[in-house]
């Protein structure tokens, strides 16, 4: 069976740029469904749930066919949100440092550069997705999924990744997703992020 870990802060510990009532909806509602959709999808396959998520993700092509549509969706929603939890935290203005910081400024230029691709990767994806910043055969690259795909389905390790379903942000931002992507650079959690890229250099 699958859990969902506690939220490393409280509901309101990202507010003013994402408000706490969303927060505990995003929490308790929706990450809260895909973990229990997820465990319904895996109880005739109980072997499964002993895997970590990012494994059962990683070896996607082994899950049985009559499940691997509910685990892609549900799964990927178990992991993706995992993720988007632990690299937030009000940062209080800081920018990427040590390596990570290098590792951007080589393969985007400059930080404002990343920031603007990764900007525009999120605002773009038609309908509801992610955006991410992802280690892929050890280089970092910027795209996007839709629905709740995960990077790790195609072998990648996602080190930031943005929610842009609208239930993310509707409820202070409504339509105004570019307005929420502006805000959200406010609540990364940069020291998560490099520690994040050090584990896939090691
Ligand atoms: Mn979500």
């Amino acid at each position: 069976m699958f859990t969902q870990a506690q939220l490393p802060y409280d509901f309101s510990a990202l507010e003013p740029y994402i408000d706490a009532k969303t927060m505990e909806i995003h929490y308790t509602k929706h990450h809260a469904g895909y973990v229990a959709k997820l465990n319904t999808a895996i109880e005739s396959f109980p072997d499964l749930g002993s895997k970590n998520i990012d494994e059962l993700l990683k070896d996607i092509n082994n899950v049985p066919a009559e499940i691997k549509t509910a685990v892609i969706n549900n799964g990927g929603g178990h992991a993706n949100h995992n993720l988007f939890w632990n690299i937030m935290s009000n940062n209080a203005g800081e920018t990427p440092e040590g390596e990570l910081d290098e590792a951007l400024n080589k393969t985007f230029n400059s930080f404002e550069e990343f920031k603007t691709l990764f900007t525009n990767t999120a605002t773009t994806r038609f309908g509801s997705g992610w955006a991410w910043l992802v280690v892929s055969n050890g280089g970092l690259k910027v795209y996007s999924t839709a629905n709740q795909d995960s990077p790790l389905m195609v072998g990648d390790t996602p080190i930031l990744g943005l929610d842009v379903w609208e239930h993310a942000y509707y409820l202070n931002y409504q339509n105004k997703r570019p307005e929420y992507i502006e805000n959200w650079w406010n609540v990364v959690n940069w020291k998560k992020v490099e520690d994040l890229y050090k584990e896939t250099q090691a």
